[in-house]
């Protein structure tokens, strides 16, 4: 979810701010020659597919080719956090992960665990392997929230995370993180 318009990005201060230090690092949405895996759960199907067609669009936007796209299917979010190790440790490794999912607190007990395993399995796939594992799994209490929070516009979660994923790609190898 972005910021809201109280706390959103000033990118003016963001850049005087920036110019005070020696290096200030910044990753385009630029996604030519970039592998991506995409993780999407089946639970919640309908929200889910709505989250992988922005995230899709996304990507063609930004350059990625068909070809540097795989997408694995999950029976639910918490699965999602395996099929992203294997992309990040394949062995010729994705340059980064998205995973998209909906979990709904309306519809099961286990809402919490189901959502917070996932989280934490994400971060630490991202962590241990160093490879960008984006958490575009939706956490809401109704499902009207999760149809908002997919809707076919600029605030789609599954777009929001595809240029997630290639902001991070692009940061971690820009200057001095660079190779
Ligand atoms: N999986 C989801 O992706 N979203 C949910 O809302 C959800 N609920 O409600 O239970 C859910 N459960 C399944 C879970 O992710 C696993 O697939 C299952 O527990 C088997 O490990």
């Amino acid at each position: 979810m972005t910021s809201s318009k109280d706390t959103e990005l000033d990118l003016t201060v963001a850049a005087v701010e920036s110019a005070r230090a020696g290096e200030a690092l910044y990753g385009a949405h630029q996604g030519q020659g970039l592998r991506i895996g995409i993780c999407c759960g089946k639970f919640n199907g309908g929200i889910t597919t709505r989250l992988l067609q922005a995230a899709l669009d996304a990507l063609d936007e930004a350059g990625v080719a068909k070809a540097d796209i795989s997408i694995a299917w999950a029976p639910g979010a918490f699965e999602l956090p395996l099929l992203a190790k294997a992309y990040a440790t394949a062995p010729r490794p994705y340059d980064a992960v998205i995973t998209l999912g909906a979990v709904i607190r309306g519809d099961t007990g286990h809402y919490d665990v189901v959502a917070g395993e996932c989280a934490r399995g994400v971060q630490d796939v991202q962590l241990t392997t160093g490879v960008p594992v984006i958490f575009g799994v939706l956490t809401t209490d109704t499902v009207e929230q999760a149809l908002v929070r997919s809707l076919p516009d600029e605030t789609n979660k599954g777009r929001e995370s595809a240029h997630t994923a290639l902001e991070m790609v692009n940061v971690l190898r820009s200057g001095s993180l660079g190779a």
